[in-house]
């Protein structure tokens, strides 16, 4: 297919910077960046399902493609510039979220400094949404991406390198001369089935292990209907649902078991049940191909009935994360979260009850919340007895309708984009002092992970076989040992 390229030796490096002698072609270079992790963080390193998605498209279409996956390769910027600098890629496509776009802007400097002539692109959820402050405070940066970036990153390989008819590709932020101009949104990918699957030959996929395991992601769907207001989600992937079909979704649970030996499968999508006829299916087709993968994903507590819930944990799904946001409907209201506490009770028991880690996440310190309401939400939380509890202070990403109006309270917020990780607070709210805030999450946390805790994780996860609770027995003994030897 591709006899027409010139083909030639080079040194170049393989998925985690070792030097190899591969053949080379005249083909257009394409570098994608995870950018480095310059902190630890408290979530295990996931491949980059965006970055792998849009490596796929641009194979595709025979362009020549490096994903240089830093977190998990350990590398640097010094280390990513002398990797750039032996590639000579004509665009280098970087990735961003709110706490590594410091990171994401200093990959774009060292790329520039290296690869003076490639056309450096960012995207990702907080490039979207922070487009033209990006482009006005960083000329390292050329153009932005906004939302999916499958089609529009193709468009500009084909492009590339003079980019003439840049303004008529559309979901873009660029720079002309001293003007910053947005061409329209792109539509969205209707049809989802017709992507590649993830291009996970790029990555070091090898080394993705979760305590051991090789848990591989999946995304079954892109949209979300609801507008949650702490949330890029509907803006990001549009406001309406895309699911793939079943058939497509069954195809490649086997094939992530069958050629890259996924000993579990991580469902990102947004609100997995969000189509319940869909997501019987799914699970029909799991239990009826014997796919045999332990799974788990997020959802709202109004996408679930009990039949379903049954019927996942049947198709080995043993891990159900619900966003619940609040105990205090007065607070899910302001949040727009749409979903009673009855339904949020019923959810967690079901899934309880069918032998599921359930995690819930609760978002602290939203603007009106007051101490009570704060108490009132832990207490339910409590009373509930989930497997694991996420607290998260509310963090005012570009782009939500948080943002907006904590601005326009004119409160003070953390301009260091590395703390926007949910475990800081990031404004002040001059009613509940946010050192208050932290404090509640931190004596919450001391109660829940008890011994008693460690006693039911024990027997759920040694006893009756659930691989998160065995996990958690093991971190929540760890933790009591920490605060014993800390003291605090
Ligand atoms: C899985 C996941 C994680 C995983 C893994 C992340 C990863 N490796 O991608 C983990 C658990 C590590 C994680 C952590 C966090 N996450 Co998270 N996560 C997700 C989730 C559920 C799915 C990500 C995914 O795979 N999407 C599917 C792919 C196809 O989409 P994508 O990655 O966005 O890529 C597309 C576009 O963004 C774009 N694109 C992306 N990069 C680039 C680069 C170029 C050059 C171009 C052209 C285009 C482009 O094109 C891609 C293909 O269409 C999303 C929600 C969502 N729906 O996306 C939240 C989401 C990305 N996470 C979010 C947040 C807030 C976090 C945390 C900051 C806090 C938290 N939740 O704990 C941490 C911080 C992590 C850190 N590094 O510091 C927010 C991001 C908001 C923001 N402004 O950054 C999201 C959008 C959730 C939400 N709805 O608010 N997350
Ligand atoms: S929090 Fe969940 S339900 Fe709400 S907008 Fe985001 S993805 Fe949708």
């Amino acid at each position: 297919m591709t006899t027409n390229y010139k083909i030639r030796m080079t040194n170049q490096s393989n998925n985690c910077g070792q030097h190899i002698m591969v053949m080379s072609t005249n083909k257009t270079k394409i570098a994608l960046v995870n950018t480095p992790l310059e902190a630890a963080t408290h979530h295990p390193l996931f491949p980059p399902l965006g970055l792998a998605y849009m490596a796929a498209v641009l194979e595709q279409n025979n362009f020549e493609v490096k994903i240089f996956d830093c977190p998990v390769c350990q590398i640097d910027h010094e280390k990513l510039k002398a990797e750039l600098n032996s590639f000579q890629p004509s665009i280098v496509g970087i990735g961003s979220m709110t706490p590594t776009i410091e990171s994401a802007l200093q990959s774009a400097r060292v790329a520039r400094e290296v690869c003076p002539d490639a056309k450096i692109v960012m995207g990702g959820p907080h490039a979207t949404f922070a487009d033209k402050q990006i482009l006005t405070d960083e000329k390292a940066v050329d153009i932005i991406v906004r939302g999916e970036g499958e089609e529009t990153i193709l468009e500009l390989a084909k492009q590339s390198p003079e980019l003439q008819k840049v303004n008529e590709i559309k979901g873009i932020t660029f720079r002309k001369y001293n003007q910053i101009i947005q061409t329209p949104n792109r539509p969205l990918i209707e049809d989802l089935d017709a992507l590649p699957r993830p291009a996970y030959k790029y990555l070091a996929i090898e080394k993705y292990k979760i305590t051991g395991r090789n848990l591989l992601p999946i995304m079954t769907s892109r949209g979300c209907p609801y507008a949650c207001s702490f949330c890029v989600a509907s803006q990001m992937f549009g406001a309406r649902f895309r699911g793939r079909s079943p058939k497509n979704v069954l195809d490649e649970l086997e094939w992530l078991r069958d050629e890259y030996g996924a000993e579990g499968v991580a469902f990102q999508d947004d609100t997995f049940t969000y189509d319940k006829k869909r997501a019987f299916e799914i699970c029909d087709g799991i239990i009826e191909r014997k796919i045999n993968l332990p799974w788990g994903c997020g959802t709202r507590a109004d996408a679930v009935t009990k039949e379903l819930i049954d019927k996942m944990s049947k198709a080995h799904c043993n891990e159900t994360m619900f966003g619940v946001e609040s105990g205090c409907q007065k607070m899910r209201d302001a949040l727009k979260k749409r979903v009673s506490t009855e339904q949020i009770e019923n959810a967690v028991k079901w899934a309880k009850e069918a032998g599921m880690f359930v995690t819930v996440s609760v978002i602290l310190g939203y603007p009106g919340e007051t101490k009570e309401m704060l108490q009132e939400s832990l207490d339910f939380v409590r009373r509930m007895e989930p497997d694991d509890v996420w607290l998260c202070h509310a963090t005012p990403y570009p782009g939500t309708g948080l943002r907006a109006l904590v601005e326009s309270n004119g409160w003070k917020m953390a301009d260091d984009w590395k703390i926007y990780n949910t475990m800081n607070p990031i404004y002040e709210d001059p009613a509940f002092p946010a050192k208050e805030i932290a404090q509640m999450r931190r004596d919450f946390y001391n109660k829940f992970y008890s011994p008693r805790y460690i006693v039911r994780q024990g027997v759920k996860g040694y006893v009756k076989g659930n691989l998160y609770s065995k996990m958690m027995a093991r971190t929540a003994a760890n933790y009591i040992l920490w605060r014993a030897k800390a003291r605090v």
